[in-house]
């Protein structure tokens, strides 16, 4: 299988279908496609739409097949190694592992919109002008929190032991991180549990030295606030 990325420090999208292989160690390649303006006659979109028909990534090769969706990459994968259980195994919390990945997909449009994630930036001179600018922010946060606070285990993952629903929801932990948004001690406690993840912790450790700062992603350190008014 060969896995089409974006850059880790960026590619929140990327970042879910890479740490379920990681974690359940599925062999694959990495092909990492470094981020631009994404213009059509730029090297991302020129590269990406050779192979995937969305010009996007993430994007799966398996042999003649190609998955260009971060869920559906997943749901194949939980279909092609179901020994590995990467959905829960408790019908129950299968359930609510599906919803909430679904919930996280196609929703959180605020924090998606102005919290991208930046993995080695500390925007936290952003977030507090976004915690209070933007209701519609602390809403979906207080969302998360109810998510997270709905755990089998506060020790453990979303739905018990690492699933498709955790790789879905770390890229809101990195969110959470750059732009030093206020949580409870229960939803810090969940990221510290995902940061102890082996799989977390090599994207993060990747991300942090790839040093490949692409303009587009970042308007917050060259614009700051005035961004906002942009
Ligand atoms: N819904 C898609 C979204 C993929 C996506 O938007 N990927 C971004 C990078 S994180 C991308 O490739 N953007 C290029 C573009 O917008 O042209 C998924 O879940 O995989």
């Amino acid at each position: 299988m060969q896995l089409y990325i974006g850059n880790k420090n960026y590619s929140s999208w990327s970042m879910r279908p890479w740490l379920v292989m990681k974690h359940f160690n599925l062999h694959f390649e990495e092909h990492w496609v470094a981020f631009d303006d994404f213009a059509a006659d730029e090297a991302f979109k020129q590269r990406m739409s050779s192979i995937s028909p969305s010009g996007k990534v993430p994007t799966l090769l398996d042999q003649n097949l190609v998955i260009w969706d971060s869920l559906a990459i997943c749901e194949y994968l939980a279909e092609q190694f179901p020994e590995k259980h990467l959905w829960p195994t408790d019908r129950v919390q299968r359930v609510r592992a599906r919803c909430i990945s679904a919930e996280m997909h196609s929703g959180f449009t605020t924090l998606r919109q102005y919290c991208g994630m930046n993995i080695e930036a500390d925007l936290s001179f952003i977030g507090g002008k976004l915690w209070t600018d933007l209701p519609a922010l602390v809403k979906e946060v207080a969302r998360i929190e109810q998510i997270w606070a709905e755990r089998p285990s506060l020790d453990g993952f979303l739905c018990g032991d690492f699933s498709i629903a955790d790789a879905f929801y770390a890229p809101v932990v990195m969110r959470l991180l750059s732009y030093g948004l206020p949580v409870s001690e229960q939803a810090q406690h969940y990221m510290q549990t995902m940061l102890a993840n082996p799989a977390v912790k090599e994207w993060i450790t990747e991300a942090r030295a790839e040093k490949q700062f692409v303009q587009r992603q970042e308007v917050y350190r060259q614009h700051g606030e005035q961004f906002l008014r942009l």
